[in-house]
Parts: C-alpha cells; sequence; structure tokens
C-alpha cells in the first residue's frame, strides 16, 4: 500500500464532496459527473482488492447507461463477466461514503475480512461510455489501480457488454472467446452468418434493418461491426453521435415515451431498434400505415426467443428444461401467452439484472429480459455439452443434428454475461430471418395490454416497502388494500408501486383492458401512493 499513503499524503487522492452519501444500487453508482471522481479512484482500489480475492481479472465500468449526459456511473464486473457479488457492493458503498483518513484502515480491514494476501497480482479492465466525462473519470480508476499496485488493461470505448465479455474471456483463458473487440466481432457476426446461411429467398428489405444508436458508444461499435456482417445484416445506422445522448433517443426514451426517437426516419412499416447509451438494451418497434407506432419491448423479445429456442429443443430430441425469467414490469399479455400458449416455466423476480440473471442459472435454458430491453439467454454447462454431442453424434438423423447444429450457433451468438444490445440484435435478426417472419406477425404473437408507468414524489421512498417480486406494498398500511380496491374497478387489471433504485421516486405501474383505464388506474394509485406515502409537491394530476 506504499504507493496509495504516499498518494494520500500528497493529495492526489481526488475529494469526496463533503456530507456526500451515494449507495452502490441495480446499477452501481449513478448521479452527476462532477461528483464522482472519489468515487472511481475508490472503485479502482476495490476492484483491486477483488481481483487479489478472486485471482482473476475484475472490470471496471464507466457509464451512466441511458441517463442523462451530464451524468455518469460505474460498475464492478466479476470473474465470469457478472455483476458484482451481493457482498462486495456493501464494500463498494463504504468505500464511496469514507472520508479520507478512513480509507486505509477500511481497506485493511476488507483484508483481514476476505483473507486478502496482498502480495498477490492484481489485473483490473477498465472500459468507458462516450460521456465526456468518462475519459477523465476513467483515468481516476486506473490512478486507483495503479496506486496499491494492480495492473490494468484499458479497454477505452467499449460499451458495457463488451466489456463483460472481455472479463470473461481473459478468465476462461479464452474458451468463451478472444478477449479483444476483433475477437467479439467475429465471433458474435460469423455465428450470425451461419445461423442465416441456409434461410432462402432472404430479401433486401428483410436484410435491412433501421438503428437508432442514442447518440451513444452503440452506434460507433455498429460501425466497427458492420464490414464484419458481409452485407447480410444492412444497417442504417442515426443517432451516431452528432446529437446529444439519450437526449429524446435511445430504448428508455421510446419505451417510457411510446413513440419513435427524433433524429431518424422511420419510414412506414419499416423494422427498426433502439439501443441505450451503453448498448445494453434494446428494443424494436414500427410504424403502421395509419402512423401508429407499434413497440416490441423486452418482453416480445423475450417471446420470440424462447419460442424459437422451444422449437430447436424439440427438433433436436433434447430433454432441456426452458424457463422465461421476467419482472413485475412484464405486460400480463406476455405472462399469460408464455404460461398458456407456449408452455413454458415464467419465474418473476425483483427489478435488476441481477434478480433475474440468478434465477436464469437455475435452469438449462433461460431468456430473462426486463420490459425495458435488457436481457439474454443462459446455457447451463451441461446444456451446452448436450448440445455439443449431438452435433457430433454420427448415429443422429439429419433433422436432430441440423437443429443441434443451430443450437450450436445461437450459443455463440449470444452474450451470455450479461443484455447486449448487439448480441440481442443479431440474435432477432438471425431468428426472424429462420423462420420468414415480419416485425407486423412478430408483434402478432399476443397482444400488449395497455399501460402506463408514473413517477410520485415523496418525502422518503423507503417508507414503501415491497414483497411478492415487489408486486405488493407491506408499507405503509393501508396502501395495498387501497390499490386492491382501485384495481378491482377496472377490467384485466393490474397494479404495483415500488421505490427506485436508481432516482428518487417512487415509480408506479398499470395496466387495464384499454389505454384509458391504464391511464386512469396509474392516476388514481398516483395519488393513494401521494396521500399514503408522504407526497411531497402538487398532488398527481391526471393524464387526460
Ligand atoms: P429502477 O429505477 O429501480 O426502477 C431502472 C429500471 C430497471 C433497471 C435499472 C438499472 C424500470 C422500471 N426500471 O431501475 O429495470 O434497468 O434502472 O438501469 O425500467
Ligand atoms: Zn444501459
Amino acid at each position: 500500500m506504499a504507493n496509495f499513503e504516499e498518494m494520500s499524503k500528497q493529495s492526489c487522492v481526488p475529494l469526496k464532496p463533503p456530507g456526500l452519501v451515494l449507495q452502490y444500487g441495480t446499477a452501481g453508482f449513478r448521479t452527476n459527473a462532477s461528483l464522482l471522481e472519489h468515487v472511481m479512484f475508490r472503485m479502482g482500489l476495490l476492484a483491486t482488492l477483488r481481483s487479489k480475492h478472486t485471482k482473476a481479472a475484475i472490470g471496471v465500468m464507466v457509464t451512466a447507461s441511458h441517463n442523462p449526459e451530464e451524468d455518469n456511473g460505474v460498475k464492478l464486473i466479476d470473474p465470469m463477466g457478472e455483476m458484482l457479488n451481493p457482498a462486495w457492493e456493501v464494500y463498494a458503498t463504504q468505500l464511496a461514503n469514507a472520508e479520507l483518513e478512513q480509507l486505509l484502515p477500511l481497506l485493511e480491514d476488507i483484508m483481514k475480512k476476505e483473507d486478502i494476501d496482498r502480495n498477490l497480482a492484481a489485473l483490473v479492465f477498465v472500459g468507458r461510455d462516450t460521456r465526456s466525462s468518462s475519459v477523465s473519470l476513467a483515468q481516476l480508476v486506473i490512478d486507483g489501480v495503479s496506486s496499491v499496485g494492480g495492473l490494468y488493461k484499458d479497454y477505452g470505448l467499449v460499451t458495457t457488454p463488451q466489456l463483460h465479455y472481455m472479463v470473461c474471456c481473459h478468465n476462461t483463458k479464452g474458451r468463451y472467446g478472444e478477449a479483444t473487440l476483433e475477437g467479439y466481432y467475429s465471433k458474435l457476426c460469423q455465428a450470425f452468418i451461419e445461423l442465416t446461411k441456409n434461410t432462402h429467398n432472404r430479401t433486401d428489405d428483410q436484410k435491412h434493418l433501421t438503428v437508432d444508436g442514442a447518440n451513444g458508444i452503440g452506434a460507433l461499435k455498429l460501425r466497427e461491426m458492420e464490414r464484419h456482417l458481409k452485407k447480410e445484416l444492412q444497417i442504417s445506422l442515426f443517432n451516431e453521435g452528432q446529437g446529444k445522448l439519450n437526449y429524446e433517443c435511445g430504448a428508455d426514451f421510446v419505451k417510457v415515451q411510446q413513440k419513435p426517437p427524433t433524429g431518424m426516419n422511420v419510414n412506414s412499416g419499416e423494422r427498426c431498434c433502439s439501443f441505450d447509451g451503453d448498448a445494453d438494451r434494446i428494443v424494436y418497434y414500427y410504424t403502421d400505415p395509419d402512423g401508429r407506432f407499434h413497440l416490441l419491448d423486452g418482453d416480445k423479445i423475450a417471446t420470440l426467443i424462447s419460442t424459437f429456442l422451444k422449437e430447436l429443443l424439440t427438433q433436436a430430441g433434447l430433454n432441456l428444461k426452458i424457463a422465461v425469467v421476467q419482472t413485475a414490469y412484464a405486460n400480463g399479455s406476455s405472462t399469460r401467452y408464455l404460461q398458456d400458449t407456449m408452455k413454458v416455466i415464467v419465474r418473476c423476480t425483483k427489478t435488476g439484472v441481477k434478480h433475474l440473471h440468478h434465477v436464469a442459472q437455475e435452469f438449462d435454458t433461460s431468456v430473462y429480459f426486463e420490459a425495458n430491453g435488457h436481457g439474454t439467454v443462459l446455457f447451463s454447462r451441461a446444456a451446452e455439452e448436450k448440445i455439443r454431442q449431438l452435433t457430433e453424434d454420427v448415429n443422429t438423423d439429419d433433422t436432430r443434428k441440423q437443429a443441434a447444429i443451430l443450437l450450436q450457433h445461437t450459443i455463440n451468438v449470444i452474450n451470455q454475461t450479461v443484455g447486449d444490445a448487439i448480441s440481442d440484435m443479431l440474435l432477432i435478426e438471425a431468428i426472424l430471418a429462420l423462420k420468414g417472419m415480419t416485425v407486423q406477425q412478430w408483434d402478432a404473437i399476443y397482444t400488449d395490454l395497455p399501460n402506463r408507468q408514473l413517477k410520485v414524489k415523496v418525502s422518503d421512498r423507503r417508507a414503501i416497502e415491497t414483497t411478492d417480486a415487489e408486486r405488493r406494498a407491506v408499507s405503509p398500511a393501508g396502501l395495498q388494500e387501497a390499490i386492491d380496491v382501485l384495481v378491482a374497478k377496472y377490467r384485466s387489471a393490474r397494479s404495483f408501486v415500488r421505490p427506485s433504485g436508481t432516482e428518487d421516486v417512487v415509480r408506479v405501474y398499470a395496466e387495464a383492458d384499454t389505454q384509458e383505464s391504464a391511464d386512469s388506474l396509474a392516476h388514481e394509485v398516483s395519488l393513494a401512493v401521494y396521500h399514503l406515502a408522504g407526497g411531497v409537491g402538487e398532488e398527481p394530476k391526471p393524464l387526460h
């Protein structure tokens, strides 16, 4: 720790703004970029300790995803490319909030508790998004790593899922792929080309996709990847960075506003998609000849992918359990379709991909998606092995073998470490090509229940506590009863409230048989929250 002690004496260590308290939440630390210098340095320190503890490379990604350009944030990535272990989130919060003189004792304390050998080597992979603040903030992460003698590899501009991928590749000694951008592009694109190779008569229309890059890193990386696609996918890219990051564009804007992004030509009937600011979310959409907007969100994506996988597993004659993992925000129609028509296992978890990822790991094959478009597919080791064996089995018939080969390519096109807009896009495009399906046909698999999301400001959002995967409120007293009474007034209705993990608000979700009912229910529930959970500011106003 010699260097660190030197640095703190020389006051090179960025100071914590007085009184600032931050929490390592579902998306790591996230706030205005000007408040994050000390956090970055300290996450460099923590990543170094984590690397020594796990004897593996650890990732640190500097991004605030879909939040405004003025914000920034940081997330740590564990050895297999997964989110940071929850026990270490506690250390992250302690380090971020410690006063300077507490830092060294705190590091000593972590090393003691976790039995870390300080003489071990450490390696930290650093990546950043396109925010103007990200260059200097990523440098502070590196300074933190170096101050305690850790080694680092600076990947510069990468999407969040690309950094997760690099960490996994490195720590599996290349079994997952090569830990370079070239390695990432060639693995995913080769799998895409193999998947689409035998699709007949694909027209130029079917090969064409309009993409909204949210003016962020995803746009840059798509451009880099383009030549690997060998014209099998022809992309018209908009919002490449000439406009402001996430401003009136990107997956979050499109999902929440339920309208197309600005800065993009949306021609009637054409298949379009939007990435978010760090390219770990994707949503699809099109407009019909009447100018009506149709959104295909994470639930529609999960349905398309799980249908495809179930068909292939059946054709391959493989007896592997398939599950879809959702959150309370999943549209009720999607859950019903998956359970009743598709007959797959459906599980509901708390909001936040780490919860979905965790439950997904229980099954042979699982598709997990948040309605906002963050999600991926996981295959257990045993499932991957069975598929691989079948591709090599000389005694099996052609149908089974062909299905196994397609499953193999599907595994390779997917980024199993985390939701990945680029990888999800390639998988969706391949499925549509293989099925000869239009975006309209995909949309018609089931009809979404009209829904509405609102936010309510309260004095302390922790007043709301929930249970049953956030679908029921247990406090404050009387709130759930009030919601039950309101829901009973509408047809096919459902509503729940929960404190946001990333904003200082309570989120309200409602769905019902018509948009008017959904809007009105959401409003009535907002009022109940306002009155029973300490609302501040003006009383929520009706939408119409
Ligand atoms: P919060 O603010 O806790 O609702 C939001 C999203 C999550 C997740 C996180 C992390 C909704 C309703 N919530 O969380 O799904 O993506 O941000 O970015 O979309
Ligand atoms: Zn994101």
